[in-house]
């Protein structure tokens, strides 16, 4: 009898064990799942300092998780917490550091004082 019972119990907490690790699962997908990415066109693009200047005014926002620029096809792909951020809020930030962003124009005051490559 007494056999019985410590193997319930092991059995008892082996399933504990096992549904904690289940839930923490889903909750990393669920994370996931918040998990967005997006293209963006960022025409005013010319050259590596440009691509730095917007990846960094980038990732000074919160919730952007990866930030890819190519600097030849003037093209952003931007993975972000869609929990945390809209397309328009990365749009706008691209804006406010002097570039344009699909419709959303940049900002003049900043671009004027851009590096002059970047003009
Ligand atoms: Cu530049």
């Amino acid at each position: 009898m007494k056999k019985m019972m410590s193997f319930a119990v092991i059995v008892i907490l082996a399933l504990c064990l096992n549904t904690e690790a289940w839930a923490q699962e889903s909750k990393e997908a669920e994370i996931d799942s918040m998990s967005k990415t997006v293209t963006i066109n960022v025409p005013s693009i010319i050259c590596g300092s440009c691509v730095k200047t917007v990846t960094n005014a980038l990732k000074d926002l919160e919730g952007i998780k990866e930030v890819n620029i190519d600097k030849k096809t003037k093209i952003a792909v931007v993975t972000y917490d869609a929990s945390k951020l809209k397309v328009t809020d990365i749009e706008t930030a691209i804006s406010k550091s002097g570039y344009d962003a699909n419709e959303v124009k940049r900002d003049k005051k900043v671009y004027d004082q851009l590096d002059a490559c970047c003009k």
